[in-house]
């Protein structure tokens, strides 16, 4: 198996992750340093902001698990709406756990950005692997590929698809903020008729503070297009407007590729870097908006790398402004076959896996991926 290593920070107060001393910064118990993932908390923060529980701090509402009893109450479809570029950004554990059993239809959108020539079987099969990983029950032919979703596409083969599946029953369109619920929801009411005795409403849903757009379908049943749940872990939740405007593509991200050899890195914008530490002759394709730069840096940079963002020749050029501090994470490759490090809200990287090392730096707080290829 391989490995992805993080070199461990308490993701509140950024003290060094250790179990020698609970005098010290930074103490946490050995169990939980040695099996946890994702981002971990010193003893001493977690006890303090109860992360999990404290207010502002969870990525799913009460509220939110309020709108979901109901769908499951009414025994609702969900359409769970993806971002196919951003996919694990859009793909959110806590809401896939709120989901376990229910009848869910995935509408993978902005599937524009992805090359043309991509493979859309593959493409629905590797989403609804990944499902599938989460203990969802979705099947690639519960998948449904959307391209440029604006209020002027055409979609109305997907909502005959939402139509059959639905059984009468409600819909509740749920995902990642800026996946394309509205986007979907604004196209489809171009051709809408009201067959019911009810008006089309954004109200906050009963008994909660969640604004929600209900549109009728009958008199018993309703679209609902919920907010999307907060992008905290992604890049797009860390950079201010006009870097965000240089990250998110508009258009077809083609991949740029760049070969390392050992100590070689990359560098993706001024804002995330890819080392070669060890492993052979790598060529590494990068998939990210034409708009960041996507550079080979010959000679490890070492510390320099802190030195170098904020460049000209590495835009976003005032990340470094907004990005004061970095997570590094080294991922020992064993399996063979194309793989993705990808890097969420920015894009990623495929490769041929070759018993490679990596290190990646990443700005603080932002989560990485490691997974089969998303596409060949
Ligand atoms: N290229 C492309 N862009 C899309 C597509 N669908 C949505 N977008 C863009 O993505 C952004 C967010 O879309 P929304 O439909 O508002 O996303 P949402 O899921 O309703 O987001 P929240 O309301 O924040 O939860 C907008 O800028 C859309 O134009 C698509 O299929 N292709
Ligand atoms: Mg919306």
């Amino acid at each position: 198996m391989s490995k992805v290593n993080l070199l461990r920070r308490c993701y509140n107060c950024g003290a060094i992750l250790q179990s020698e001393d609970a005098a010290k910064p930074g103490y946490i118990a050995k169990e939980k340093l040695e099996n946890a993932v994702g981002v971990l908390f010193c003893d001493k923060c977690w006890n303090q902001q109860k992360y999990n529980f404290g207010a502002g701090e969870l990525t799913v509402s009460p509220d939110y698990l309020e709108v979901v009893k109901d769908a499951r109450a009414s025994d609702a479809l969900i359409v769970y709406v993806v971002d196919i570029f951003s996919f694990e950004t859009s793909f959110v554990k806590e809401v896939t756990d709120l989901l376990q059993g229910m009848n869910i239809l995935v509408i993978a959108a902005k599937r524009d950005l992805l090359p043309a020539k991509a493979n859309d079987e593959e493409l629905r099969e590797y989403v609804a692997h990944r499902f599938r990983a989460a203990a969802l029950r979705v099947k690639a032919e519960d998948v449904l590929l959307a391209s440029s979703l604006d209020s002027y596409s055409d979609v109305t083969p997907l909502t005959k698809v939402i139509d059959e599946r639905r059984k009468g029953h409600d819909v509740y369109f749920i995902g990642a903020s800026t996946a394309g619920k509205t986007s979907f929801l604004s196209s489809f009411l171009r051709t809408y008729k009201n067959r019911s005795r009810r008006a089309i409403a954004t109200e906050n849903y009963p008994g909660t503070k969640l604004h929600v757009m209900t549109i009728p379908l009958d008199n018993s049943s309703s679209f609902y297009d919920t907010p999307g749940t907060s992008l905290e872990n992604s890049i797009r939740g860390k950079l201010d407007f006009e870097n965000l405007g240089l990250v998110i593509p508009r258009e077809t991200v083609n991949k740029r590729v760049q070969t390392l050899t050992e100590n070689e890195s990359v560098f993706i914008g001024g804002i995330a870097r890819i080392d070669l530490l060890s492993g052979p002759k790598t060529e590494l394709a990068g998939y990210f908006a034409k708009t960041v730069s996507y550079k080979k840096v010959v000679k490890n940079g070492g510390d320099a790398f802190f030195k170098q963002l904020g460049r000209g020749s590495l835009a976003p050029v005032s990340a470094s402004k907004v990005l004061a501090d970095f997570d590094c994470f080294d991922i020992s490759v064993d399996e063979l076959g194309q793989r993705d490090i990808g890097i969420e809200g920015l894009g990623w990287v495929s490769f041929a896996g070759a018993d490679q090392t990596f290190r990646l730096y990443v700005p603080k707080g932002v989560s990485i991926y490691y997974t089969r290829a998303k596409i060949k």
